[in-house]
């Protein structure tokens, strides 16, 4: 029988203080190329529609005509492979490390396809601007490389340092409006900085950090899978729309506003069971 492959060694050190400054760190080659293809055959059945664990992902948009962004939400609950992926361990503890947390849910994944020479522009937005359902910004990015991401493949790009500004205006949806790109002070020290990585790599970035990302130039598909995750620690505040809303309801065990997030439609991923 071939031996269990090793667990990865995921304890950071020095990158939890740079992970505070400059709001994101990289992870290189954290699934390996095996993993990756299983992740990429597991993603071409979920975009076809074949569920191994017989229940639909959450939200699908799939664009055909013209072929622009596939962008799939909650793949875990349909596909053994992409929950073992975006729920795993190693994603957990790192991101534990990187907010001081004790432990992580699951917020929601997401399955993004930009096609060759397609895609679209994502505004540069923050992920927190979005989950004002959380109460306390402690949230992470977990955004897996499926493919080499290239110069010209779409890239996401941080404002590096960004999230120390705090709340931003949220922009108007993925419009690829440009008037939208945030003005940050003219004394704020901040660079852009495109993530370029091979695949099985992970780009891990704070709820509050400002990103986006162009179209894909290149002729090869950008494909990643992402975990956005939150501390064990956060509670639920309602008044903001989010999928996550309705989907929880339809569960009888979900948090009630001001108790921490529970039940199934948030699966602890750190510490491991
Ligand atoms: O993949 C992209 O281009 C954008 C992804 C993004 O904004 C995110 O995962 O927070």
């Amino acid at each position: 029988m071939a031996p269990t492959p090793a667990a990865p060694d995921t304890t950071l050190s020095a990158a939890i203080a740079r992970f505070r400054e400059r709001g994101y760190h990289i992870h290189h080659r954290l699934f390996s190329e095996a993993e990756v293809a299983a992740i990429n055959a597991a993603a071409d059945r979920v975009i076809a529609g074949q569920y191994d664990k017989g229940a639909p992902p959450d939200g699908v948009m799939l664009r055909k005509e013209p072929v622009d962004l596939i962008k799939i939400d909650n793949t875990w609950k349909a596909d053994t492979t992409m929950a073992r992926t975006v729920l795993s361990p190693a994603l957990g503890h790192i991101a534990a490390q990187l907010i001081g947390a004790t432990s992580i849910r699951m917020w929601h994944d997401q399955l993004l396809d930009k096609p060759p020479f397609g895609g679209r522009v994502v505004t540069y937005h923050q992920d927190w601007a979005y989950w004002q359902m959380i109460a306390e910004c402690e949230t992470v990015t977990c955004w897996i490389a499926l493919d080499d991401v290239l110069p010209d493949s779409g890239p996401m790009v941080f404002l590096e340092g960004s999230h120390r500004l705090g709340l931003w205006k949220t922009p108007v949806g993925i419009t690829g409006d440009d008037a939208q790109k945030p003005s940050l002070p003219a004394d704020f020290p901040t660079r852009e900085v495109p993530v370029i990585i091979p695949k099985g790599s992970v780009s891990f970035h704070h709820g509050l950090l400002l990103h986006g990302s162009d179209r894909n130039f290149s002729a090869s598909r950008r494909r990643a899978l992402v975990s956005h995750v939150m501390s064990g620690a956060c509670t639920y505040r309602p008044g903001q729309e989010h999928m996550n809303e309705w989907m929880m309801q339809r569960y009888p065990e979900h948090p009630k506003p001001g108790e921490k997030f529970h039940g199934p439609q948030f699966p602890v991923m750190w510490p491991a069971a």
